[in-house]
């Protein structure tokens, strides 16, 4: 199929696609509605998708770490009804996509899951080298990673899962482009334990949830599509990062969809998600 380009683009809001009730063109709160506030220092206003998790997983490893600042309320912004756009969320992030996080002993708004990765690591000290060569390359993967996801998930995925209609061409780039970064991350991993050498950082909690979901088939069905089994390291790095219990716990926060007993909408404190653990309902990997 074509498309007849018209001289100037305007908007067609009812182009079929997932997600067309709440794409726009434009930037900008459309309804008043403040925030809430809970009463742990940190508040994340997220959803359980991968850039969701990514934080889950990073709070619940400072917790399970002793850093007991990172106490945390998470609160569910749920971006198919379009909770991104309320004044309140886009004060915290002018972009309205979660995940976003308001520190209330400071008042900083931090956006951008991997700004915020690297803001709490440098508010913990933790999860990020010291050493300067070691610390760089740990950013060299997380920022690897920020450019990566998006031909992964706004590329592949989309084509693959979301689309209305299967097109080969979109799908064909963004596989060979998806498979090009599976191998680049195979062959970086087959002398080291982590993205960024021996020590688990911010890089292995930012990519995990998008590669190693990928490989595992959690995310987009598409682990005999794209032959995820031929990336022997990737999947042993999976295997070992998405096993963590702070990445099990981290994983259920914000959770809305999937089965009602797995799903976590909220988090004001540990024992909400111990209630899940403890009932292991958290699915098998
Ligand atoms: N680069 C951003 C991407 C965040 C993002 O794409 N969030 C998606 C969910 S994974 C979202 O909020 N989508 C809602 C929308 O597009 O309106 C980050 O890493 O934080």
């Amino acid at each position: 199929m074509t498309y007849d380009l018209p001289k100037k683009w305007t908007w067609d809001t009812d182009n079929g696609g997932r997600f067309a009730n709440i794409n726009r063109p434009n930037s900008g709160f459309t309804h008043e509605k403040k925030l809430p506030i809970g009463k742990h220092p940190l508040q994340l206003h997220s959803r359980a998708t991968p850039n969701g998790v990514k934080v889950t997983v990073m709070l619940e490893e400072l917790l399970a770490a002793g850093h007991s600042g990172a106490e945390y309320d998470a609160w569910l912004i749920d971006i198919q009804k379009g909770d991104q756009f309320s004044s309140g969320f886009v004060e915290i992030n002018p972009n309205s996509k979660i995940p976003a996080l308001y520190d209330t002993t400071n008042g900083s708004r931090v956006f951008e899951s991997g700004a915020i990765l690297l803001y709490l690591s440098e508010k913990f000290n933790a999860f990020l080298p010291k050493n300067l060569t070691k610390r760089t390359e740990a950013l060299n993967w997380l920022f690897w990673l920020q450019g990566s996801a998006p031909y992964l998930g706004g590329g592949f995925g989309h084509f693959y899962s979301y689309a209305p209609e299967k097109l080969k061409y979109p799908i064909d780039r963004f596989t060979m482009e998806t498979k090009r970064q599976l191998d680049v991350l195979d062959k970086n991993l087959t002398n080291r334990e982590f993205l960024a050498g021996d020590e688990y950082t911010i890089a292995d909690i930012a990519s995990a949830p998008w590669y190693g979901a990928l490989v595992q088939g959690t995310i987009y069905n598409a682990a005999e599509f794209l032959d995820v089994s031929s990336y022997k390291n990737v999947n042993r790095w999976a295997n070992a990062v998405m096993s963590r219990p702070a990445y099990l716990r981290g994983e259920i926060v914000n959770r809305a969809s999937g089965e009602l007993s797995g799903q976590l909408h909220e988090r004001h404190g540990s024992n909400d998600i111990d209630i899940k653990i403890e009932a292991k309902i958290i699915p098998e990997k």
